[in-house]
């Protein structure tokens, strides 16, 4: 089959390149998806039809590949989150709008310490909560009074989003901003959810002595009144604290009623974000990331990164079936969200959890241990999914110390977990649908890592990886979709020579870009 001989022949080229970590090979995909494979340009989004086959949907999912930023971020793996705000100071997980702004006192600010821990623990990206459901602002903003600048923390002149940026960069970690869409403070002064037309406005809306007098990008755009306070706020956050990498949208609405309904003005936000930040990927109310369906940090044993989505208000794209879903994208869920799917698209996901109970900072709240930690980064990393974890600075302004040791653990876990890969400068052959590796001696193995080139979609739907031993090949693992990402963990470690992965199901001839082998020293 021309298609697959193709592909074989660039997997040889790779092979012959020996990198060790970029191998490939052409799976025995079924008949169907290898036949019909051919006409249409692979693509970020594909639409779908109820009249499609479930032959031809798979076909498309086949076709859907990531963008550069998508890419980009998938590699980063670890990233991090910092819950910080009055919550911190009011012991609460949801504010109320109306919380005195002097309750946010963090005298001992210091987020270089921050981004050390982060750094040490292993993480590429940190993103703040730069404005949570309460509607406080982190920074001084010129649209609203419920902001840093109303404190008297640093007299007024504190601004946590400058310095967090500054921290983040200096440490080579890189930026991101939570926003939260939900504003009680704005719901309370009855510009959240109050009814108003979408009409147009012009961003940045000048305000009374205005000190901007750069002439920056300007925008006209379409929004409600909260819609336009939104947009205001992004311009502020994406034109004045350098590059951001991530923008990220929570779904939920705080202690607003939920009749309160304020339809959020996406398409006007992602146009601004897009114009501002091209490179910076809009996360889980966002079209690049999507949220994995739980707050604990794992995602599915088959975790598939093209899924079904459905169109909604402003330009919104939401998942076809439910977020609790057990298949998010197999050959059955693609079928079951066909009536309702506008598009199969490149939606991967985002494990979020926090390393205490609480998202924000409780006194009485203790980190997970390295094992929990551990078995989250398996668990997510280790199953095609990016973790997202939660470290909540305290009152003081600082990660606990406590948190902080625990980073560091963690990712001392991790690299022991992890160690040396075996395979790499592995003599490696490839058959079709198989990759060999032969380690010059025999190896105790208990951890193996795989990744498919995510460049050339996701396609692998079944997978065993062998050992040769005693004259023949013995199983030692057996797994569905691999993606990205893809840890397997042997019960009991296991020596051979040789290995291989043999590819048992794939939507189209796929091709790997990592076969690695481990044994922990754990
Ligand atoms: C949720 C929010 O309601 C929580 O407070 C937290 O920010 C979490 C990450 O997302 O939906």
């Amino acid at each position: 089959m021309a298609v697959s001989r193709r592909l074989f022949v660039t997997a040889a080229a790779a092979v012959v390149a020996s990198s060790g970590t970029s191998l490939a090979l052409a799976a025995p995909a079924s008949a169907s998806s290898a036949a019909a494979f051919s006409a249409e340009e692979p693509q970020y989004r594909i639409p779908v039809s109820p009249d499609d086959t479930p032959e031809e949907l798979v076909r498309k999912a086949s076709q859907v590949r990531p963008t550069e930023r998508q890419i980009a971020w998938q590699a980063l793996e670890r990233t991090a989150f910092l819950h910080f705000g009055v919550n911190t100071f009011t012991g609460l997980e949801w504010g109320t709008g109306d919380e005195d702004p002097e309750v946010f006192q963090p005298v001992g600010l210091d987020t270089d310490q921050w981004a050390r821990a982060l750094r040490d623990g292993g993480f590429k990206l940190a993103i703040l909560t730069v404005k949570h459901h309460d509607g406080f602002v982190l920074y001084p903003s010129r649209y609203t009074n419920h902001t840093v600048a109303s404190s008297s923390w640093h007299d007024g002149q504190g601004d946590v989003l400058r310095s967090f940026a500054d921290s983040m960069r200096r440490h080579g970690i890189k930026v991101g901003v939570y926003i939260s869409p939900a504003d009680e403070n704005q719901y309370l002064h009855g510009v959240y959810a109050n009814g108003s037309a979408r009409s147009e406005h012009t961003i940045p809306t000048p305000v009374e002595n205005d000190d901007r007098t750069d002439s920056g990008p300007q925008f006209t755009l379409p929004a409600t009144d909260y819609g336009a306070h939104m947009l205001n706020q992004l311009y502020e956050v994406l034109t004045e604290y350098g590059p951001v990498d991530e923008v990220w949208f929570d779904g939920a609405q705080g202690h607003i009623p939920p009749d309160k309904v304020e339809k959020y003005d996406w398409d006007s936000w992602y146009e601004l974000i897009r114009t501002l930040v091209p490179d910076a990927t809009i996360a889980v109310s966002g079209p690049d990331v999507r949220w994995v369906g739980n707050e604990g940090g794992f995602a599915r044993e088959n975790e598939w990164s093209v899924v079904p989505v459905q169109e909604k208000d402003n330009g919104r794209m939401d998942f076809a079936l439910s977020y609790d879903a057990p298949d998010m994208g197999g050959r059955d869920a693609l079928v079951a969200a066909q009536p309702v799917a506008d598009y199969l698209q490149w939606w991967p996901a985002e494990a979020d959890v926090s390393i205490r109970d609480g998202w924000f900072y409780h006194a009485d709240q203790r980190p997970k241990s390295v094992q929990q930690l551990t078995d989250i980064y398996f668990g997510s990393v280790g199953r095609n999914a990016v973790l997202l974890l939660n470290v909540p600075p305290d009152m003081d302004g600082l990660l606990p110390a406590a948190d902080v040791t625990r980073l560091r653990e963690f990712r001392e876990r991790i690299d022991h977990e992890l160690p040396e890969d075996l395979a790499r400068g592995a003599r490696v052959t490839t058959s079709p649908g198989t990759i060999t590796v032969d380690l010059g001696r025999t190896r105790e193995v208990n951890r193996i890592r795989l990744a498919e080139d995510i460049r050339q979609g996701q396609q692998v739907e079944g997978f065993v990886v062998e050992a040769y031993s005693g004259g023949s090949w013995t199983r030692v693992a057996e797994a569905g979709t691999l993606g990205a990402s893809r840890i397997l963990l042997l019960p009991t470690p296991v020596r051979a020579q040789r290995w291989r992965v043999r590819v048992t199901r794939s939507r189209r001839p796929a091709r790997l870009a990592q076969f690695a082998l481990y044994r922990s020293q754990t």
